[in-house]
């Protein structure tokens, strides 16, 4: 029997991620995208196919965190097997900015998505499983390294809002019966990440200052350390989450961790640059609080689910550089055929 899967945040790095590996075994997808002014389906268009096609197995449905009576809609017409909650405001410096509206998309709206997910699950009689994107935010202050067992002392409004997205699934697990897993993730990137995390933010700028694109690259906290995976690794680990026979709850990290000194220095020896002639310290990139270290112990995913990260800090860090060397050379061609280009990581104060 063909498996649907919805997935609340398909158009993220995540998301993009985890459909192509649900496609690969044979689920029908379907999306949840918010309405833009502009297209934001960049990272999925190489799945997507003309919903008109019978034979496409990725469906996309407008929707949104804040409004419930979309989700529901969606749901009752997609009926799912499986419900993978990525959605979020994920930006942890933005959520200072907008720590309003940070809450209402990921607290309520997982509590929006638990309410259609409980109604959903009685009328259609089926088993239906729910995973919740969780985050190493949630242990903030606590010292590493951090387990399932590790106390929650989150930092910013984008940390305590996850930490109560997942009382609310424990909540509701224990409540109602319902098979909801946690994720607790570590930071994942890839060369789909989004370019304002400072991986991205960096390994943007290593190509682009390589060409000549890019004089400076403005920076926050270089001591924070995190540990640091890769997202295709991490969005396996989601997928495992579901198949296991109990709802539970797991940490997904590498259990190594670098600070972001050692990020660049890593990205811009590939590209043959001394970093510190280039990177220079901008407040509006400190955070009124920090998350000093982040040091995960994956310890129970390992033996419960047979997880395990296949890419490491140098693998991840190559792939990114690599990834944005080609980018570069491209936005230099444009530059020399008379087009302007903008480093766009740096333009806001996040
Ligand atoms: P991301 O690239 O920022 O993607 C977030 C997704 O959520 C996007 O598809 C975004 O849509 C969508 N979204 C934002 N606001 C929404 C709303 N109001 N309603 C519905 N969808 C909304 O994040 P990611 O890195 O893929 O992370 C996926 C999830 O894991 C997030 O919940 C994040 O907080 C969590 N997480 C991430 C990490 C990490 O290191 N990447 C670690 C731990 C936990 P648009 O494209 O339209 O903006
Ligand atoms: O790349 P970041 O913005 O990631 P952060 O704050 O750790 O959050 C990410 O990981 C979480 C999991 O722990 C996710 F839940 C969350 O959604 C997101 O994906 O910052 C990493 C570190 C921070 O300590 C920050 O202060 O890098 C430091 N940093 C230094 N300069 C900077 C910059 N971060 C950003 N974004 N931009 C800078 O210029």
């Amino acid at each position: 029997m063909t498996k649907t899967a919805l997935v609340i945040g398909i158009t993220g790095q995540d998301g993009s991620y985890l459909a192509e590996l649900l496609l690969s075994k044979g689920y029908e997808v379907h999306g949840v995208i918010r309405r833009a002014s502009l297209f934001n389906t960049d990272r999925l268009d190489h799945l997507y196919n003309d919903p008109h096609d019978p034979t496409t197995q990725l469906m996309l449905h407008y929707g949104d965190l804040s409004e419930s009576t979309s989700l529901r809609r969606i749901c009752d017409q997609v009926q799912p097997d499986e419900i993978y909650n990525l959605g979020a405001q994920s930006h942890v410096r933005v959520s200072f900015m907008q720590p309003e509206y940070t809450a209402d998309v990921v607290a309520m709206g997982t509590l929006r998505m638990l309410e259609v997910l409980r109604d959903y699950s009685a009328a259609s009689g089926k088993a239906v499983r729910m995973y919740q994107a969780g985050s190493s935010e949630m242990f903030g202050a606590s010292p590493p390294p951090q387990n399932e067992e590790t106390r929650f002392h989150p930092r910013s409004p984008y940390g305590v809002s996850k930490a109560a997205a997942f009382w609310h699934c424990v909540n509701y697990r224990e409540a109602y019966g319902l098979f909801i897993a946690n994720g607790i993730l570590f930071n994942h990137e890839s060369p789909r990440r989004g370019e304002t995390f400072v991986s991205r933010k960096i390994t943007r700028a290593a190509g682009r200052i390589k060409l000549g694109l890019q004089e400076h690259l403005y920076l926050g906290n270089l001591d924070a350390r995190r540990d640091w995976g890769y997202a295709p690794d991490s969005v396996e680990a989601m997928w495992l989450m579901l198949q296991h026979p109990e709802a539970d709850d797991f940490v997904i990290a590498t259990g190594e961790d670098h600070s972001v000194r050692d990020f660049l220095d890593k990205a811009f020896e590939m590209v043959g640059l001394d970093w510190t002639k280039y990177v220079e310290i901008d407040q509006r990139y400190m955070r009124p609080s920090e998350v000093d270290h982040l040091h995960g112990d994956a310890s129970k995913a390992r033996a419960a689910l047979g997880w395990a990260p296949k890419v490491d800090f140098d693998g991840l860090v190559s792939t990114m550089v690599e990834h944005d060397l080609v980018l570069a050379e491209q936005e230099k061609t444009l530059k020399d055929a008379g087009h302007s280009i903008t480093p766009r990581g740096q333009f806001a104060d996040g």
